[in-house]
């Protein structure tokens, strides 16, 4: 019995070692990224059962990505690896804020997910399918099988959840602006961050971007980014208020973070003003170290935190 199940496309993922750009960089720290996989790890790090499924490459980035979940007790029993499709991966660096992405990933094994991947009994065992808008940027079998998994989970009743993470690297905003305001209509959970909405409802009026959420049958958890988080329902707008961090080293992964938190808040029963506070300690706790996964914490950090307990490891 899982709790949660999620998929999508992770790639190696190479950072320049120093001071370098991508181009002029001949040291390259190799890890691995992907948001759906960045949710499982944090999920599985709070004490959750957790699955993910992919297609990988049958190569080194592929295998290493697999044993890697394996070690972070997700469980990977539903990945494909392949011989003909290799696994994607892509560059980034981060400097003073500014983050340079190169992906390298056409054509890559996730990309050719069909809807035959989604394994019924796999899906109706878990309490929430995790997605983003990652998959249908990916290739049209990759929509195609976003849209399979969130009806299968619709019919089983498996609670979805829906992270946009736009990426206009991978698509244009009309297309995903037409895919993901129809994918949100059809989930219970939707995790936007507020730039996100401004460019997906083509509207910076936030009375008009409450509006455009409340007539929506999910509950929306919105990023605010601005010391406000707030969760949009059909009753109204709530706003939970957290603290700025002052250190703030990599935000990349800092939305999965929070996604992973969140899950956890609801898998608990708490109520979901505790939950939004659970995300963000979670996505605070990221962004102060480098790394999309590497720094999720494990469940006593959070508690810790929570019960403002002195952080005293020794
Ligand atoms: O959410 C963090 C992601 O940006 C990263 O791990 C890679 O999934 C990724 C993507 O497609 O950008």
């Amino acid at each position: 019995q899982l709790e949660v199940i999620t998929f999508g496309e992770s790639m190696g993922l190479f950072t320049p070692s120093g001071d370098k750009t991508l181009e002029t960089a001949t040291q390259y720290c190799r890890s691995f990224g992907g948001a759906e996989s960045n949710v499982a790890i944090g999920l599985a790090r709070l004490g959750h059962s957790v699955g993910w499924f992919s297609r990988l490459g049958q190569d080194p980035l592929g295998t290493s990505i697999l044993k890697s979940l394996r070690g972070e007790n997700v469980d990977v029993s539903r990945v494909q690896l392949h011989e003909d499709a290799p696994t994607g991966f892509m560059m980034r660096h981060i400097k003073t804020g500014r983050i340079e992405v190169f992906y390298n990933r056409k054509s890559s094994a996730a990309s050719m997910m069909e809807p035959s991947d989604v394994d019924d009994q796999y899906i109706q065992q878990a309490k929430i399918l995790h997605i983003t808008g990652i998959t249908p940027s990916l290739s049209l079998s990759c929509r195609e099988t976003i849209l399979h998994a969130v009806q299968l989970a619709n019919k089983l009743n498996v609670k979805v959840c829906f992270d946009p993470n736009l990426r206009l690297k991978l698509w244009s905003i009309n297309e995903a602006r037409s895919t993901l305001l129809t994918i949100m209509e059809k989930v219970d959970y939707f995790l936007p961050g507020l730039e996100e909405l401004e460019l997906l409802f083509e509207t910076k009026d936030w009375n008009i971007i409450q509006d455009k959420l409340m007539e929506l049958e999910a509950i929306s958890i919105v990023k605010g980014g601005n010391g406000l988080n707030y969760i949009i329902s059909k009753e109204g707008t709530v706003e939970v208020p957290y603290e700025l961090s002052e250190k703030v080293v990599d935000t990349v992964g800092a939305g999965d973070a929070f996604c992973a938190g969140f899950l956890s808040g609801v898998l608990k029963g708490l109520p979901l003003d505790k939950a939004v506070e659970r995300a963000h300690l979670n996505a605070f706790v990221v962004i102060q170290d480098h790394g999309d996964w590497e720094p999720l914490p494990e469940a006593k950090t959070i508690d810790q935190m929570l019960s403002k307990n002195n952080f005293v490891e020794r």
